[in-house]
């Protein structure tokens, strides 16, 4: 690759100029431009620091060039660049990271568009212990979060932040969360000394120039400061200001702890918010399930991390169900608004997926399988022999380079890491809704919770009501997984799937939940499934990806009306002839144990939900002290 010779070759692509602050007065100018060959093909590209004096503002939104202006007086950058969001620029930022080794090109014949990062071993999932909600009273943050004051927050983390981007370029990510016309969209600004995090939040979000347009006309923005620091675990701290809309991380670059679009602004910040203004953030998949007959319907499904959300929301109907067909609107984060006909109606503030990689392949996803094909970045996965990635369960190749950059030795662990994951646009799914851009969201017509239960909890059942509903969500219990650090295959209490993402206090945010009722006579219908329950051997008994879809129909035709149930202490639950298992391996005796409800384990399973919820004090809603009492007394 060679560099051009001087400007006159060079297409001007974008040329934005920040020095809003007296630091830099001497005038940083950082130019981007690339350079295409005859064919029109992209070369490389050059950055370009020019010396020449100026003071142009980028902005006219005064809070956020005073806010970057203080940042970059603290953080002290050796230049600022603003992105402004488009797909050269996306391309500058590929390039600039593979020439700095940050980025491998994979086989490009095979996966063209599609680059490898190796994070730093030691930060390859979230980080609950080291997350914060500061919010001024400790009891507003509640004992779900970690809670750290304010002021003493601030003052850790300004310390960490001093001159942490000596020598680095620090970028202003102007983004919003939900199309950039809809009502229900929410704008933040991130600020980072991440190329790799500028690249991810770029097939994330909508972000650059008409995210910018927004956010000064609305007057308001997220502000996220994040910097990797030096990767140390020792200083790591990902800290959230919910009454200053305001986030703080540091020393992570790993998704959840450094796209702060994500698990940061869209579910911690935004729970907070939609509080106070009347809607829901949740950890919620969305997808449309279209029958033969051309009916839609919208489902919004709430999973602890690494339960299969993403093969929910890309669901392919198996050969036995043709004709039906599944539409995805997201795979992770749901904003839900009521709308002034008393419907619930969903908006993914995302626009795109941080799926997990291994167990992709084919027959678990084939839509999530083709999506990855190409313009993907794969973090932390191996590599075959002919640079392809690679990962288990993947189905085809062998693993000749582990996630860690080192020989691959069967018997020496997983070659991909467990939470291997793939960044890449939603727009490339095959099953892309035509509805997921729509400003006015899509109506949903049933909630669904779900978790990862060896035991105890049936395939499906359906809550009595809206409060029963709240009750059933705020049980959820699951085992762990991989995309959290900690030790995986212990259950724990995670309500709503928010355990990890909850930004305030989850007694006052099940009362929220419960006052919807006040506020609608339409709610969705609210059910609870478990695809992962097992027999005495550990085998799974039902099998789980796309014959889901026989558990979905029986859920709509419960809101439709158009399906029995047996009516039991824990919920309705299908009579056994309700699921159609056609062509379908599972006995009528395996269904019988999967819907099966045991009154001894479930009668200390409510026990155990009371006394989890004695955790919140007097904070608990009545209603919801309520509705487990009457759960427990159901069960004799
Ligand atoms: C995720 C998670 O990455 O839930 O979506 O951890
Ligand atoms: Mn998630």
């Amino acid at each position: 690759m060679t560099k051009p010779a001087n400007g006159r070759d060079r297409d001007h692509i974008e040329r934005r100029v920040l020095d809003p602050f007296p630091e830099l007065r001497h005038g940083l100018e950082t130019a981007l431009w690339q350079r295409r060959d005859r064919h029109g093909h992209r070369g490389y590209t050059v950055h370009r620091i020019s010396k020449k004096p100026n003071s142009r503002m980028t902005t006219r939104l005064e809070s956020l060039s005073n806010w970057i202006a203080e940042v970059a007086t603290l953080t002290q950058p050796k230049d600022i660049k603003w992105c402004s969001g488009t797909a050269d620029e996306y391309h500058q930022f590929i390039d600039h990271m593979v020439d700095d080794g940050s980025l491998i090109p994979l086989n490009q014949a095979h996966y063209p568009g599609c680059f490898l990062h190796r994070s730093d071993p030691s930060d390859v999932a979230r980080v609950e212990h080291l997350t914060f909600v500061c919010t001024e009273d400790e009891s507003d943050a509640g004992p779900n979060n970690h809670w750290m004051a304010p002021s003493a927050a601030k003052s850790k983390m300004e310390q960490l932040y001093q001159g942490c981007m000596k020598g680095r370029t620090m970028y202003v990510i102007p983004y919003c969360m939900g199309p950039v016309d809809s009502p229900y969209s929410r704008c933040g600004v991130e600020i980072t000394d991440s190329a790799y995090v500028v690249a991810n939040m770029y097939l994330m979000t909508r972000m650059g120039n008409a995210a910018l347009a927004r956010i000064e006309t609305d007057g308001n923005f997220v502000k996220g400061l994040h910097s990797v620091g030096e990767l140390d675990p020792e200083r790591r701290f990902i800290m959230h200001f919910p009454e200053e809309l305001s986030i703080m991380s540091f020393g992570s670059g790993y998704g959840g702890n450094a796209l702060l679009g994500k698990k940061c602004h869209a579910l911690r910040i935004a729970s907070f918010q939609a509080r106070s203004e009347g809607w829901l953030a949740e950890h919620m998949l969305i997808v449309g399930i279209e029958s033969p007959q051309g009916e839609t319907h919208y489902l919004a499904c709430a999973f602890p991390s690494a339960c299969g959300k993403t093969n929910l929301a890309m669901l392919i109907p198996p050969e036995s169900h043709k004709g039906w067909k599944v539409w995805t609107l997201g795979d992770d984060i749901a904003w839900l608004h009521l709308d002034d006909k008393g419907q619930l109606r969903a908006i993914n503030p995302e626009a795109g997926y941080f799926g997990v990689v291994p167990g992709t392949n084919p027959q678990t996803n084939r839509n999530a399988y083709e999506t990855i094909q190409h313009d993907t970045i794969f973090t932390n996965v191996a590599v075959t022999a002919d640079n392809d990635p690679w990962w288990e369960e993947k189905g085809s190749g062998e693993p000749a380079i582990s996630w860690l950059g080192k020989a691959y030795k069967p018997g020496n662990g997983a070659a991909a890491h467990p939470n291997s994951r793939f960044t890449v646009a939603a727009k490339q799914n095959p099953a892309y809704s035509k509805l997921a851009e729509a400003p006015e969201g899509v109506p949903i017509s049933a909630i669904v919770f779900g978790g990862r239960r060896r035991e105890l909890t049936p395939l499906v059942y359906q809550a009595k009501d809206w409060a029963h509903g709240v009750l059933v969500g705020a049980s959820v219990a699951s085992e762990t997984t991989a995309a959290a650090i900690g030790k995986v295959g212990i259950v724990r209490r995670d309500p709503m799937a928010m355990k990890p993402f909850c930004g305030y206090n989850y007694a006052d945010y099940w009362a929220h939940w419960l006052s919807f009722a006040e506020r609608s006579n339409s709610l969705p219908k609210v059910f609870h499934v478990n695809w992962f329950r097992r027999d005495a051997d550990g085998r799974f008994l039902w099998p789980g990806f796309g014959e889901n879809l026989r558990v979905l129909r029986w859920i709509i035709d419960r809101c439709e009306n158009r399906a029995s149930a047996d009516e039991t202490a824990i919920g309705f639950l299908p009579k056994p002839d309700d699921i159609d298992l056609a062509g379908l391996d599972v006995t009528p005796e395996t269904l019988g144990k999967l819907l099966a409800v045991d009154a001894e384990q479930w009668r200390e399973e409510l026990q155990q939900i009371a006394e989890y919820f004695d955790e919140y004090g007097n904070r608990l809603p009545d209603e919801l002290r309520a509705q487990q009492r009457r759960v427990a007394n159901a069960l004799g």
